[in-house]
């Protein structure tokens, strides 16, 4: 057990709790959300955007309209591949003030900027999706792109376990490979469970650290809600002369005790008043 919390650490870690409950209050309020995932990748997301590892600082304040032409675009890039965590990214965004946290309660109705999967209308998002498997394919052109034009930035997607039984994700591996993209970093968030089951029951991904490896990449192993060892993997994942895979150890719906290990909060319509006030004393409890 760590038992070394520094005060950045600290930091994320209210942080996280804060966040999960825009999380939480986006499922009252708002439209239909994929919230199981959401809360398995938060803390991951967090720790991308707040560690200071990154370079995120060009599109921060609300009234500097984010740079999308890529030859002007100083800040890394980070690319969302399962788009229905979208919600995850948003609540980061909005604390950032890429756009006002008032929004977040607008979530997936109609008319508002937050749609029910990832868009890059959204200040601050560079890539949309919803059809799985995709990402890493858009993170690898991007990382290829910044290589040729000999750029210092650095690529991170997250990927979804789910998500690793699209053929695609394992096209991207070999490109990564080939191209020895080593400024691509890919966060796989294995929560192990996924729309209707478990991943290991729908398609087991077996042992996914020796895939990885196979296809020549570096594979780092993490928990993922854990912000020491997650820094840490992202510090030591730059200094890598091949693209990097960092598992992601994650809990499904982390944190609320009602959705933890339970694929029916994959995604839901609205929580109930009992739900809400049940997940808003449990977060409660966190940050005392
Ligand atoms: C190509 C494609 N096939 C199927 C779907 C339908 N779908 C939406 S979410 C999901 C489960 C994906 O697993 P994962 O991302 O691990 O789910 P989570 O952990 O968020 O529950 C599926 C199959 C989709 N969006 N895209």
């Amino acid at each position: 057990m760590n038992l070394f919390f520094s005060p950045q650490t600290k930091k994320l870690q209210k942080l996280s709790w804060q966040l999960r409950q825009d999380l939480i209050d986006m499922s009252y309020y708002a439209g239909h959300i994929h919230i199981g995932g959401s809360l398995s990748a938060l803390d991951l997301i967090l720790s991308v955007y707040l560690s200071d590892i990154f370079n995120f600082s060009q599109n921060k304040r609300m009234r500097s309209p984010p740079v999308v032409d890529a030859s002007k675009r100083t800040d890394d890039n980070f690319i969302l591949s399962p788009g229905h965590t979208c919600p995850a990214l948003y609540v980061v965004l909005a604390y950032l003030k890429y756009f006002s946290k008032v929004e977040l309660k607008n979530y997936n109705k109609m008319g508002s900027i937050l749609q029910g999967h990832v868009s890059k209308d959204v200040p601050g998002v560079l890539y949309s999706s919803g059809s799985l498997g995709q990402g890493l394919s858009f993170a690898s052109g991007l990382a290829l792109a910044d290589k040729l034009d000999k750029k210092s930035r650095y690529t991170i997607c997250l990927t979804s376990d789910g998500e690793h039984q699209e053929g695609q994700i394992w096209e991207a591996l070999m490109f990564a490979n080939k191209y020895k993209l080593n400024k691509l970093i890919n966060i796989v968030d294995c929560n192990k469970y996924q729309i209707n089951g478990s991943t290991q029951d729908i398609m087991p991904l077996d042992d996914l650290a020796a895939k990885y490896i196979h296809f020549g990449w570096t594979v780092k192993e993490v928990n993922g809600h854990d912000f020491n060892q997650i820094t840490k993997m992202l510090k030591l994942a730059k200094q890598s002369d091949r693209p990097v895979c960092i598992i992601a150890h994650t809990t499904f719906g982390k944190g609320i005790s009602f959705m933890q290990y339970d694929y029916n909060f994959h995604s839901l319509d609205r929580l109930t008043d009992f739900q809400y006030k049940k997940a808003q004393k449990e977060i409660k409890n966190h940050l005392k």
